[in-house]
């Protein structure tokens, strides 16, 4: 069976690369609609050989869908989310909107797929930082359960979409000729320099996006007791974001033992080589499907901490393909069937 998929916000980072790897996965794709603000509509995009009109997204655009693949921001999401659901499709939502309604399930395929099941209508994508944080810390916490994560993240511009990664491009280029870099986007010049991550904040002096880190991840875990503080930083590389994690255990974890577990551990791959003091770059993980994780050693600080350096393509396992990986299981599964909705946002 093929499936009639849309994509909300197709013109944006996220949006292009679901394009793409629905292209080179070989998804089983029927009807392709391309939805977008109404400044993108008359563009055309590439599918397998065809050229797609963009369409403006609308509920009406929205009829006869199978799966919606959503990355167009949060108000978006929850504006049409609920209405495609209505209308039928499942919708796979990259934005913040739902992921911590209880009726709709975080998923991240290699961590807990079968969350899936209990679907009704909307499944939500996490934040990318909590997906290559997750990825990597749940093959440990699964033979040893994690007390603590202590976590301090080097985010891409990818992550504010695709202005940002132009912005961070032009403000490079006039920084070099002299000029003052521009600032739409970010609220200070990325090039060059780098600053705390930039979501509103709480109470406790944490920043919105790392306290996704915590909600989403014991959420993902089904852990309501792991303990978990990060630090997030807005860095100027253009699309992988790097982390660099420590864990507590109860007992001490040998690195020997976590890097065995890691070599074999799905949608990771371990970049260590310790005589050249080379491991994970952000451009090494640029078009990576897998995160890349080294730098594996005992905590000198704590008899029962181990260190962890990992980057990931934030485009891709912290958006699109975790996305798309989503929609393979729930074909696998045969669950791609309407729902009825009942989500409190
Ligand atoms: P557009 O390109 O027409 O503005 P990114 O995360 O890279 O910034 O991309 C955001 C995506 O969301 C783009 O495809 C963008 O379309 C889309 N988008 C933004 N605002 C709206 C809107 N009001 N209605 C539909 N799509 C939107
Ligand atoms: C960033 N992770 O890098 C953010 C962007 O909740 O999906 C994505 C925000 C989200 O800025």
């Amino acid at each position: 069976k093929n499936y009639n998929i849309a994509i909300l916000g197709a013109t944006g980072a996220v949006g292009k690369e679901l394009l793409e790897l629905l292209d080179s996965r070989d998804f089983p794709v029927a009807d392709l609609r391309l939805l977008a603000s109404n400044r993108s509509v008359g563009e055309r995009l590439s599918f397998k050989g065809a050229n797609i009109l963009v369409e403006e997204a609308s509920d009406h655009a929205l009829s006869n869908v199978d799966i919606v693949l959503a990355s167009a921001g949060s108000s978006i999401s929850k504006t049409l989310g609920p209405i495609a659901v209505e209308k039928g499709a499942i919708v796979i939502d990259n934005s913040s909107a739902f992921r911590m309604s209880p009726e709709v399930p975080l998923v991240i395929p290699e961590v807990n797929p079968n969350a899936i099941t209990k679907h009704q209508g909307i499944i939500a994508n996490p934040n990318c930082t909590t997906i290559l944080m997750a990825l990597v810390v749940w093959p440990l916490h699964q033979v040893q359960q994690v007390k603590r994560i202590v976590a301090a993240t080097y985010q891409s511009a990818s992550g504010a979409g695709a202005k940002a990664i132009a912005e961070v491009k032009t403000q490079a280029q006039e920084i070099l000729e002299g000029r003052k870099p521009t600032t739409e986007v970010f609220p200070y010049p990325l090039a060059f320099n780098l600053f705390p991550h930039n979501s509103p904040l709480n109470d406790f002096g944490y920043c919105e996006e790392e306290m996704k880190m915590v909600n989403e991840t014991r959420k993902i875990f089904n852990d309501s007791n792991i303990r978990i503080s990060a630090t997030c930083v807005r860095v100027p590389v253009l699309r992988a974001h790097s982390e660099a994690i420590n864990l507590e255990f109860n007992e001490p974890f040998f690195s020997d033992k976590a890097r065995e577990i890691l070599s074999r551990a799905p949608g990771v791959k371990l970049v260590e080589d310790w005589q050249a003091n080379h491991f994970p770059m952000p451009i090494a993980a640029s078009g990576e499907n897998d995160v890349l994780v080294g730098r594996i050693r005992q905590d000198i600080s704590h008899p029962c901490g181990l260190e962890l350096w990992l980057c990931g393509d934030q485009i891709r396992k912290g958006a699109a393909l975790n996305a798309i990986q989503i929609s393979e299981l729930l074909v696998e599964r045969q669950l791609v069937k309407g729902a009825k909705l009942s989500i409190s946002s």
